[in-house]
């Protein structure tokens, strides 16, 4: 399998972020791409090659341009509020809620931020814009991959972005890298595409995008929003509106969640994707799952991802794999090479 890897991921390294009313250590650090990448050499799974660049026309296909246009420009904005911002990463501080307007771009850089945002969890950098746009090149490249006939690729990247939306950022997230590839897999071609969500973390961004879309499948497992992030969407009854009722399918499981709840789960969002009769798969693959992920609750373990792999395989389609969350760092790399392998293994 081909892996595209972000070098430009190293320009996004956030400092600190919120966390029951103090700052803490950002958990979504570089050293988590570096140990992917350690163990993709170690265990020689394929070629690792740098992405095509990335043009903007991909990303407005998903993204709104006002929203674009603010992340490419936000660093600079924040800087020359102050130039002491310079090591400072820039948090959002105030947000539009129901009954406030969000059709009026305000001229305030703090209000922007709030606007195009939803937590203060996810700080932007100087080098956030450089490494998202990185990242939406690999998710590119290995569309084209695939397109061109390879079973499979993989997007080895941060920031991740399956929380991203049309126009906000949050969850570590800015640029949706699953829903780009998954954009361009329709664009290039594909009648049905299915975007399978394994984060701990449900996809809320890559679920709004395509929630009134019968092209786009959504599948999801993730914790429970009732008790964790992100809370306000995720829950079983979300089934699509409009041309996109019965394209989209949430199972919702409780904290300490084991393999074979897990893997039961995984069973029926691959039957529903067989039923969608897709003609491409986008894997948000996420490994904070992993029993040992310091902000999640389920209880996976390293081989259980081999299984993972082994099973996604078996849904026998051309398959476009884009890193998100797990923050195990140093299991990261063998937890993510597992489901890859799995893959590999099943899939010949
Ligand atoms: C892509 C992805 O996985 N984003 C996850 C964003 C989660 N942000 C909220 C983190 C809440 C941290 N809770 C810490 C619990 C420590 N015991
Ligand atoms: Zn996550």
């Amino acid at each position: 399998m081909i892996t595209f890897f972000n070098a430009d991921h190293v320009h996004h390294q956030g400092k600190l972020e919120m966390f029951r009313g103090e700052l803490v250590p950002c958990f979504e650090v570089l050293a988590r791409a570096e140990r992917v990448l350690d163990e993709l050499q170690r265990r020689r799974l394929g070629a690792i090659e740098a992405p095509l660049p990335c043009g903007d026309s991909a990303l407005y296909r998903v993204h709104a341009p006002r929203y674009v246009d603010f992340l490419r420009g936000a660093w600079d904005e924040w800087v020359a509020l102050d130039p002491a911002h310079g090591n400072r990463d820039a948090l959002p501080s105030v947000w539009p809620v129901r009954q406030h307007r969000s059709d009026v771009l305000p001229e305030n850089f703090a209000a922007r931020m709030g606007l195009f945002s939803f937590d203060v969890g996810t700080p932007l950098t100087s080098g956030t814009w450089c490494a998202a746009r990185g990242g939406a090149a690999c998710a590119l490249s290995a569309v084209e991959c695939i397109r061109s006939g390879a079973k499979s690729a993989f997007a080895l990247t941060r920031p991740p972005g399956h929380h991203a939306g049309h126009d906000f950022f949050g969850g570590y997230c800015f640029l949706n890298n699953a829903a780009i590839a998954a954009q361009a897999l329709r664009d290039g071609g594909a009648e049905r595409v299915a975007v399978l969500d394994v984060d701990y973390h449900h996809g809320n961004g890559t679920q709004s995008l395509f929630y009134e879309r019968a092209d786009v499948f959504f599948a999801s497992i993730h914790g429970d929003p009732r008790t964790e992030y992100p809370f306000y969407l995720g829950y079983a009854d979300e089934a699509g509106v409009g041309a996109g009722c019965g394209f989209n399918l949430n199972i919702p499981l409780p904290r300490g969640t084991e393999l074979p709840v897990w893997r039961a789960a995984l069973a029926d969002a691959l039957r529903a994707i067989g039923d969608f009769r897709a003609d491409a798969l986008v894997v948000s693959l996420g490994v904070d799952t992993f029993e040992a992920d310091p902000i999640s609750g389920f209880r996976l373990r390293s081989d259980d991802y081999l299984r993972v792999g082994e099973d996604i395989a078996r849904a026998g389609l051309p398959t476009v794999f884009v890193l998100e969350g797990g923050y195990a760092v140093e299991e990261i790399g063998v937890n993510v090479v597992n489901v890859l392998e799995g893959f590999e293994a099943c899939s010949s």
